[in-house]
C-alpha cells in the first residue's frame, strides 16, 4: 500500500504533494513501482495535528481519489469521517483505512454496514493532539489484541461483517518507540485474532531515534526508508496481508528478494 498524503503537514511527506496534480502524478508512480493499493488521505494525524474541516478534506482528497481510481488504480481513502469516507467510495474508493477504527466518527460503523467494503480497524486511543499521554500499558501486545478484539465486537454488532475487516497495530499511534518494537516483535499475536493484518511503520518517529544524525537529532523522515524496508520484511515474514509504505520502490525489491529466498529449492 502506497502512501498518496494530500497534506500540509504530514510528518513525512508534508506538502509535497499538496496540490491535486502533483498528488496523483506521486500516486502513478507509486503503482508503476509496484504498490497494489493507494492510501489517498487528506488528514495529517502527526502527534500534535490540527484538523481540517470536513469541507477541507473532502477538497484535498476527492479530485484525487477520481483521477486516480479513473486510472484503473485500487484506493483505499485514510478518513476518519463516515463523509469523507462515502464520498470517497462514490468517486471510485475501494477500501477505508480509518485510524479510530470506528471510534472517531460515530457515523462511520453505520456508513458502512450493509456494504462488502474492506475497513481497516486501527488501534487508537484519541485523536493526536494529545495521544501520546495515552500511551500506557500493562502489556502493550495483550492491550492492544484485546482492544482490537473488543473494537471488532463493536462493529460487528454495529452491523459490519467481519470478514469485511483488517486490524492494524496502529504503530506511533499512542504508542511509544518500545512499544511498536514489541508489536512488531509479536505481530503473530495480532495475526492470531485472525483477520488480515495492515502495519504501518513507514518512516515513523522511532525509526529516526533509532538512527540519529552524528548530532543527537533524529534522523529525518525522508532518511528512514532503510530503516523502514527492515521492519516490512519482518512484517512479511510474519505472514501480514500489507505494509503501509512511502517509498514503494525499496519495499518492493526487498520483499521481492524476500520471496526468492523463501521459493528457492
Ligand atoms: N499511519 C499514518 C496514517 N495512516 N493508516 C494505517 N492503517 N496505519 C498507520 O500506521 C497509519 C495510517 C501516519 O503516517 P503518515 O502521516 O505518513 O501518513
Amino acid at each position: 500500500m502506497g502512501v498518496v498524503n494530500v497534506t500540509p503537514d504530514s510528518f513525512s511527506d508534508g506538502g509535497l504533494w499538496f496540490e491535486p496534480e502533483a498528488a496523483v502524478a506521486h500516486g502513478e508512480e507509486l503503482l508503476e513501482q509496484g504498490a497494489d493499493i493507494l492510501d489517498v488521505g487528506g488528514e495529517s494525524t502527526r502527534p500534535g495535528a490540527e484538523r481540517p474541516s470536513q469541507e477541507e478534506e473532502l477538497r484535498r482528497v476527492l479530485p484525487v481519489v477520481r483521477a486516480l481510481t479513473s486510472a484503473g488504480a485500487r484506493v483505499s481513502i485514510d478518513t476518519m469521517r463516515a463523509e469523507v469516507a462515502l464520498r470517497a467510495l462514490e468517486a471510485g474508493a475501494s477500501l477505508v483505512n480509518d485510524v479510530s477504527g470506528g471510534l472517531a466518527d460515530p457515523g462511520m460503523p453505520g456508513a458502512l454496514a450493509g456494504t462488502d467494503v474492506p475497513f481497516v480497524v486501527m488501534h487508537w486511543r484519541g485523536h493526536s493532539a494529545d495521544m501520546q499521554s495515552r500511551a500506557v500499558y500493562d502489556d502493550v501486545v495483550a492491550d492492544v489484541c484485546r482492544e482490537l478484539r473488543g473494537q471488532v465486537d463493536t462493529l460487528v454488532e454495529q452491523g459490519l461483517r467481519r470478514e469485511q475487516l483488517l486490524l492494524d497495530p496502529g504503530l506511533g499511534f499512542a504508542k511509544t518507540a518500545q512499544h511498536n518494537w514489541s508489536l512488531l516483535r509479536h505481530l503473530d499475536a495480532l495475526q492470531g485474532l485472525g483477520l488480515p493484518v495492515l502495519v504501518g511503520a513507514s518512516r515513523k518517529g522511532f525509526l529516526g531515534r533509532l538512527t540519529p544524525l552524528p548530532d543527537g537529532r533524529p534522523r529525518p523522515a525522508a532518511d528512514r526508508d532503510a530503516a523502514t524496508v527492515a521492519t516490512s520484511v519482518v512484517a512479511a515474514q510474519a505472514g501480514v496481508w500489507g505494509v503501509r509504505v512511502h517509498n514503494v520502490r525499496d519495499t518492493v525489491d526487498a520483499l521481492r528478494a524476500v520471496a526468492a529466498v523463501e521459493d528457492a529449492p
